[in-house]
């Protein structure tokens, strides 16, 4: 009898579990474009459209490679709608015994095909470098979830970067040779642009024109030899810089010396430690410095990887957590609307028109903002979810919940990653033409993280001020003249009003 193999739209990987553990000649691959997956949150249109090209060109592959493929797509008259609609018509159509499957990298998703009246059979994801069973171990009774202590176990392990038991070049970490101040130049052409499919381009343009986002020019690539040209392309043109300028911000330059993978990496195209050992090689070979590489394997071996461990043990109501007591709506600038920051606008701008922002944008300026103005963390997370084209539960909840928005209350982070406007000025060349002014830390025109960085601490003063690394923080504020302070307070409740207001502040 026939067996259903679902590959669902993140698992586009010939070695994926549930691919491993078929049968080609008897089993029947399923892959559906559905309603429900484009719609659970309103993604980014272009986060659809690579969703729905990769997904068609990996069906073409699995068909070439001999695998009979059942393929809903998302205009089929028959399409039931979701994930496990497409299951349930499939099984009755081929009279299938049972469904196989990789574990999905949501928990919506496992909860569903966890109700299907059919037989399944769940796999674990195969793709990654600790299975839940070796995070949780390490995690097991810890104090503290320190990515650092993960990172080097993950390293040894993988062998990477390693000189026998120790690691390579005698230091773990080399972050104090990174994150320099924006470069006057940028010497790196960014992504390469990849050919659309212009079917799948009308599709989204037809069906999700009112989601926010920009879907032509669509430069993705959106197959696995395409996303291995772009990773050759940055090894080559980027990594050695990667980690000089990381931190940076530049107004003219959207992408700097980052990598843009992780589309890629997250949809299955890449293999992470394929990935981080050409990378290695690069090291070994003399094209790339050891802060650039070593910086570059800790994102992916330590960070990609222990966001995953925290969002799997931590369970489904991770993404609802919200130890600040934070509840502010989203304010309209997330979503375009208007605002004289020109470091929001920024960001918020190549978010809609790329589906992309780097670290730093995505932690120091619109999640900073976000969290300095008590925005419901859940609202934030949601937006995180729908505008970044490597956006899926997994990756994004912690790195917002946790990392950025502190609603976890600290598991991740150990204190909120919370700055006023310096550190902004320091690391990009955005205050320059900015409507306000970063100097300025009261009055008409004084940079609003100025004000409510302030505002932040003084109203978590309870729950920081035994925090050790925030001692300093309270003590320049607690230094400060009374009348200062107040002043700060004021104009920071007026600012946030006029921002409720709807104001374009
Ligand atoms: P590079 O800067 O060139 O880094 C290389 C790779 O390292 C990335 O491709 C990525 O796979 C990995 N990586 C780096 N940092 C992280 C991290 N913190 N967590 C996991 N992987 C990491 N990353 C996502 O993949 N999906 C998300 O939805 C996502 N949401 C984020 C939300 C917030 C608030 C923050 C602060 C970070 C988020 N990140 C997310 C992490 C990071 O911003 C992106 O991975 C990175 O910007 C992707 O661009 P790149 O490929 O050019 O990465
Ligand atoms: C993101 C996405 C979108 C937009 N569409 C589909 C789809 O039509 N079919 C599919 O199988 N997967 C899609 N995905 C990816 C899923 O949402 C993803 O597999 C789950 O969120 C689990 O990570
Ligand atoms: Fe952003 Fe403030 Fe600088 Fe303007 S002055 S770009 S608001 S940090």
């Amino acid at each position: 009898m026939v067996r259903l193999v679902l590959v669902l739209g993140d698992q586009l990987s010939p070695g994926l579990s549930a691919l491993r553990k078929a049968d080609k000649t008897t089993d029947l691959v399923v892959m559906a474009e559905v309603m429900d997956e484009a719609t659970y949150v309103p993604h980014h249109p272009k986060k659809i459209a690579f969703c729905l090209m990769a997904m068609r060109k990996f069906a073409h592959r699995l068909r070439a490679d001999g695998w009979q493929v059942a393929y809903t797509q998302l205009d089929d008259p028959e399409n039931t709608g979701s994930i496990s609609g497409e299951l349930i018509r499939r099984a009755a159509e081929f009279d299938a015994a049972g469904v196989v499957y990789t574990e999905p990298g949501e928990w919506r998703l496992i909860a569903a095909l966890g109700d299907l009246p059919l037989r399944s059979h769940c796999l674990p994801d195969n793709r990654f470098i600790a299975s839940h069973a070796e995070f949780d171990a390490w995690a097991a009774g810890r104090k503290q979830l320190r990515m650092e202590y993960f990172y080097r176990d993950m390293r040894r392990k993988t062998g990477l970067l390693m000189d026998g038991d120790q690691p390579e070049g005698g230091k773990w970490n080399y972050d104090h040779d990174n994150r320099k101040p924006a470069p006057d130049q940028v010497d790196f052409a960014g992504p390469l642009q990849f050919e659309a499919d212009e079917d799948v381009l009308d599709l989204v343009e037809a069906r999700f024109a009112q989601n926010f986002g920009t879907l032509r020019p669509f430069w993705f690539a959106t197959d696995a030899d395409q996303a291995q040209e772009q990773l050759t392309h940055w090894i080559e043109g980027g990594l050695p810089k990667f980690g000089d300028f990381q931190d940076a911000m530049l107004n003219a330059h959207r992408f700097l010396y980052h990598a843009l993978i992780s589309f890629y990496l997250n949809a299955g195209l890449l293999d992470p430690l394929s990935v981080c050992k050409q990378a290695e090689a690069a090291y070994r070979a003399g094209a790339a410095p050891l802060n650039a590489v070593e910086g570059f394997i800790r994102q992916i071996i330590g960070w990609r990887e222990y966001v995953r461990g925290i969002y799997f043990r931590e369970g489904p109501d991770y993404v609802t957590r919200n130890a600040l007591g934070h509840n502010r709506a989203l304010p309209p600038v997330f979503w375009g609307g208007k605002t004289k920051m020109n470091c929001m606008g920024k960001a918020v701008r190549q978010t809609r028109d790329e589906a992309y922002a780097h670290h730093i944008q995505r932690l120091m300026v619109t999640g900073n903002f976000a969290l300095l103005s008590g925005v419901d963390p859940t609202e934030v997370h949601e937006w995180y979810l729908a505008v970044y084209a490597d956006a899926y539960e997994w990756v994004e909840a912690p790195n917002v919940i946790g990392m950025s928005q502190f609603a976890d209350d600290g598991i991740i982070a150990s204190k909120p990653y919370i700055s006023s406007g310096n550190y902004i000025h320091k690391m990009s060349d955005y205050c320059g033409s900015c409507a306000y002014r970063v100097q300025d830390k009261t009055g008409p025109d004084a940079c609003p993280f100025n004000l409510l960085y302030w505002h932040f601490l003084d109203r978590h003063r309870d729950r920081f001020k035994g925090n050790p690394r925030m001692g300093n923080m309270y003590r320049v504020w607690d230094r400060m003249d009374e009348t200062r302070r107040d002043t700060v307070l004021k104009e920071a409740d007026a600012w946030l009003d006029r921002l409720d207001a709807g104001e374009g502040v």
